[in-house]
């Protein structure tokens, strides 16, 4: 066994046996770092800018605290099972409502998706902002736990002009190949997927987009496909191909609690304490970051307040959670020199949702893999670049539909204010800016049922859209690389403050964002460490 693999094989037992016994904190040396009031770094947000910082400061040999708002996902409930599927909705579904909020929102019009449940602590929040919400994963693995697992490395062009102050040599040389080694991210096998049963819809869907004459790609995942192959034999327990995954997966999903975080665990630096939500933040005038930090107990119950000192202070909260901090500081006084960058340049990276009916002869299948492993490559085109997963619908029964997530090039960005009234921060974005992702998705998908004499579904977003773009599962930006930080990610106007997650990316990648969120973390964090701190 490699140091690397002995390190997180120690974390994964530790934070398994913290989960057995209901604790909330974890650590090799639960004495030290967890207890003390100040401790040198932390990390907000353990989603995946917060986990790889916190693996790069605990090899450093940096005593590092991770807070993270959800619960740590490793204890089975009642039903033996950690996470509940799509089909039978529960507690665990949700974070704190009454109702699940899934993205396809009836069938037939009928309202069939949605299911009463009790407030918890669960893994999946749809935060409102008016004409937008978003879908973020809450626990110890942030989106990790919630996600499609789909990591695409974003086309080179693109991301030079999105990011225009990295450099890209060195990003596609070094870093997404490092991020891609470290979250385990592997390839469907080709023979495999052209003869199973679980991706049926996705061949059907791509003789649909041939048909048009546009291209398809396959697109590597973090779930372990051999795993999902042996689902289908019926040699290893469902979870792709038991409709799992926006809910959680029980099985076979490399998220960042079976990569990163342990790995982080097993430095012995590192203690991460989940149910802990980070309220407010302020720098005293001989920099030390303080922190007011919240603790709740599953039910959602306050269990105490408490502040925390750092001397050097990690933000990845994610887009939404990161920006929230910083607008607050910064509107309340407490930050006072943080840039007036801050909370703009937030965009949705052009997500639309869309179905197409097909005709009663083309079967799409009961069984269909959570896990999108197809995509239509069309961010070429001049006018409406698109990418569009091929998305499942895993309802366990023929709908006669393919399901798409659109990715679109959407130039409208979104800004976040403050609101003393109630001291909240909300997003300012209209509906009506959602408009150029629907017309970039619309002339790719027109294109595609002109071809094949389909249409539209019209029924299942609660009203009687067919695209709908008022949700976003890719929130990005609100404290943007190279203007609301350097160019290292340094939040500009306080010492010793970093941005480390999806804040960083000013509103778009082209393809789902996790690699290109991962790979800039590794890419900041090691210069970080070699400027910031002492050796
Ligand atoms: P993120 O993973 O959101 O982690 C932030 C963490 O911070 C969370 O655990 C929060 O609970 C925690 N937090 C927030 N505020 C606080 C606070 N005040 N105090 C303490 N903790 C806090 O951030 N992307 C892909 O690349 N491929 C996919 O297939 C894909 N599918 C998706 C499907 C769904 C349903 C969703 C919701 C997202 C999907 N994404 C996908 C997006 C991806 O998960 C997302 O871009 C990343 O998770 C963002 O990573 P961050 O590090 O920015």
């Amino acid at each position: 066994m490699s140091f690397h693999s002995r390190r997180r094989f120690l974390g994964l037992a530790a934070m398994r046996s913290a989960a057995a016994l209901g604790l909330t904190s974890v650590s090799l040396r639960p004495a030290a770092a967890a207890e003390r009031d100040f401790v040198p770094a932390v990390v907000i947000g353990s989603g995946y800018g917060g986990a790889v910082t916190a693996l790069r400061l605990g090899e450093a040999g940096v005593p590092t605290l991770v807070l993270e708002a959800g619960r740590q996902w490793d204890r089975a409930g009642e039903d033996g099972r950690i996470f509940c599927s799509m089909l039978e909705p529960d507690h665990r579904s949700s974070w704190f409502k009454n109702r699940t909020e899934a993205p396809l929102a009836s069938l037939m019009w009928l309202d069939l998706v949605n299911r009463a449940v009790r407030p918890f602590a669960g893994v999946l929040d749809r935060v409102h902002h008016g004409g937008m919400s978003v879908y973020l994963g809450r626990g110890v693995g942030g989106g990790s736990l919630v996600n499609g697992g789909m990591a695409v490395v974003p086309k080179r062009d693109y991301f030079e002009q999105v990011l225009p102050e990295v450099d890209a040599d060195e990003m596609y040389g070094r870093y997404f190949p490092l991020a891609n080694r470290m979250l385990g991210v592997n390839s469907v096998d080709q023979d495999w997927f052209e003869t199973c049963e679980s991706y049926r819809y996705a061949r059907v869907s791509r003789a649909h987009a041939h048909r048009a004459g546009l291209r398809t790609t396959f697109v590597p995942n973090v779930y372990d496909f051999d795993h999902m192959r042996r689902e289908e034999l019926g040699e290893a327990p469902r979870s792709a191909l038991a409709s799992e995954v926006i809910y959680g997966n029980n099985h076979g999903k490399r998220s960042l609690d079976r990569s990163y975080l342990p790995a982080a665990v097993g430095t012995g630096n590192v203690t991460i304490r989940s149910l802990h939500r980070v309220r407010a933040l302020r720098q005293e005038p001989d920099g030390t970051h303080v922190l007011a930090v919240e603790q709740i107990d599953e039910l959602g119950n306050p269990l105490g307040t408490k502040e925390i000192g750092c001397r050097w202070l990690f933000l990845g909260a994610g887009s939404l959670g990161t920006t929230e901090l910083l607008v607050r500081a910064r509107e309340t006084g407490a930050l006072p020199a943080l840039s007036s960058e801050v909370g703009r340049h937030w965009g949705t990276n052009g997500n639309v949702m869309l179905g197409r009916l097909l005709a009663p002869w083309e079967r799409t299948g009961e069984l269909q893999s959570g896990m999108p492993a197809l995509g239509i490559d069309h961010w070429h085109d001049p006018v409406h670049p698109v990418f569009a997963e091929i998305a499942p619908l895993p309802a366990g029964t023929e709908l006669w539909t393919s399901l798409y997530l659109a990715i679109t090039r959407n130039p409208e960005r979104g800004e976040f204010e403050y609101r003393a009234a109630d001291d909240s921060v909300r997003l300012r974005w209209d509906v009506s800016q959602g408009d150029p992702s629907i017309d970039a998705a619309k002339a790719l998908f027109d294109r595609i049922n002109r071809a094949n004499g389909t249409g539209y579904r019209h029924d299942l977003f609660g009203d009687d859209r067919a695209f709908e773009n008022r949700f976003t599962y890719h929130p990005l930006g609100g404290c943007a690389l190279g203007r609301a930080t350097d160019s290292w990610g340094r939040v500009r106007g306080h010492r010793n403050l970093y941005a480390t997650d999806g804040s960083l990316i000013p509103g778009s990648t082209g393809v789902n964002p996790f690699v290109t969120i991962t790979a800039l973390a590794e890419r900041n964090v090691a210069r970080v460490l070699a400027e910031d701190f002492p050796r």
